[in-house]
């Protein structure tokens, strides 16, 4: 199953640092009664262990949306890098004798739980507490378990009153939501990629605006739509090859012939058509009018951005596409790109 990282959060003195150490059955962080005794967060993790705990900073009622806010952050920061450092789950803690859970709390699970799954873990659960349990249940819908634990044993006057438990439904419950956790994450992996492929995608089209602009301004010995076909036709091909996907040439040059059959209304570009006709060799009488700079410019990047929204769109759907679906999606796209005239 690889490396799972656990982050752990709640309200001071709930009893984080101490589950910590039942995990490892180490004493690795110091814990404590009075005030706030984990003042920074800190990971650790054993040799040879598979897991790794986030051990946070208990927050208080006050600073509860700055503490939001970091873990979000680090969470999302950690998505994008080495596998081995994403965050799987989050254990919630809650101490099982304040019989409280604040709306504080109820606002950060959910919010949380948009990211990350998470169990909410009953601390210090010397008795069932069924009550707070079915409670809790009911005000945090999106946790994905909740579970009782007493981490240490309680001991009085050198008597274990009562033994640890729960350690091994916890760790149960959390395999049970590593597969999904690893899925979110490759998920929102694929989505970060699909931004970094929108980038180069514009990249290509800026580049091949200024080259269309360049070509209708450097005096040809042939129309300037037989300067631009090559241009546009390479600047579809780029965005294919940057999205992932493999079309031939031919495939392409048919995408910008049938282009040129979109019609309707909101077409703004009527001058789109005629300008995309008059990339065509031999589409028409106009062939050969002459296309300034500024037009071009605009030609090739509506063209460009149609095209990249069709295959996004058609990406979101499924990872391999057909041809026609792609073409289908292109002139989708041309009818409603919207251009200032
Ligand atoms: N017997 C027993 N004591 C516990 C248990 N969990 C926590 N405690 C006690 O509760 C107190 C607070 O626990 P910590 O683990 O330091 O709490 P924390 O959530 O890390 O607190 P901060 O670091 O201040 O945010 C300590 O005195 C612990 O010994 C438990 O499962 N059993
Ligand atoms: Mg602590």
């Amino acid at each position: 199953m690889g490396h799972v990282n656990i982050a752990l959060i709640g309200k001071t003195g709930v009893g984080k640092s101490t589950l910590l150490n039942a995990v490892f059955k180490e004493d690795f962080a110091e814990t404590g009664v009075g005030r706030p005794v984990t003042q920074h967060s800190k990971e650790y993790t054993k040799e040879g262990s598979l897991v790794s705990i986030l051990d946070t900073k208990g927050f208080e009622l006050e600073n509860y949306q700055t503490i939001l806010q970091e873990l979000k952050t680090t969470i999302n920061d950690r998505k994008t890098g080495d596998p081995k450092t994403h965050i799987h789950v989050v254990w919630f803690c809650v101490r099982s004798y304040d019989k409280r859970f604040e709306d504080a709390e109820m606002h950060f699970v959910e919010e949380l739980s948009k990211e990350v799954p998470i169990i909410i873990v009953m601390t210090q659960c010397e008795r069932k507490n069924q009550e707070f349990y079915e409670k809790i249940k009911e005000a945090a819908p999106s946790a994905r378990n909740v579970v009782r634990v007493l981490a240490q044993d309680i001991v009085e006057d050198g008597e274990i009153e009562k033994k640890a438990y729960g350690l091994n439904d916890l760790t149960e419950a959390t395999y049970k939501l590593i597969p999904e956790a690893l899925q979110s994450a490759f998920a929102s992996a694929q989505r970060i990629n699909l931004e970094l492929k929108k980038k180069d995608a514009k990249k290509a089209i800026a580049a091949s605006a200024t080259a269309a602009a360049a070509a209708c301004v450097v005096p040809l010995p042939f129309a300037d739509s037989v300067a631009l076909a090559p241009i546009q036709i390479g600047m579809l091909a780029s965005i294919t090859h940057i999205m992932g996907l493999e079309l031939s040439k031919g495939f392409i040059s048919t995408l910008v012939t049938s282009a040129a059959g979109v019609t309707g209304a909101t077409y703004v570009g009527r001058g789109i058509v005629t300008g995309i006709l008059k990339l065509i060799p031999g589409a028409g009488t106009i062939l050969g009018t002459a296309i300034g700079a500024a037009t071009a410019t605009m030609l090739t990047t509506v063209m460009g951005e149609a095209y990249l929204n069709a295959l996004l769109v058609v990406l979101s759907v499924s990872d391999s596409p057909s041809p026609e679906s792609i073409a289908k999606a292109f002139k989708e796209a041309l009818k409603n790109e919207q251009v200032e005239a």
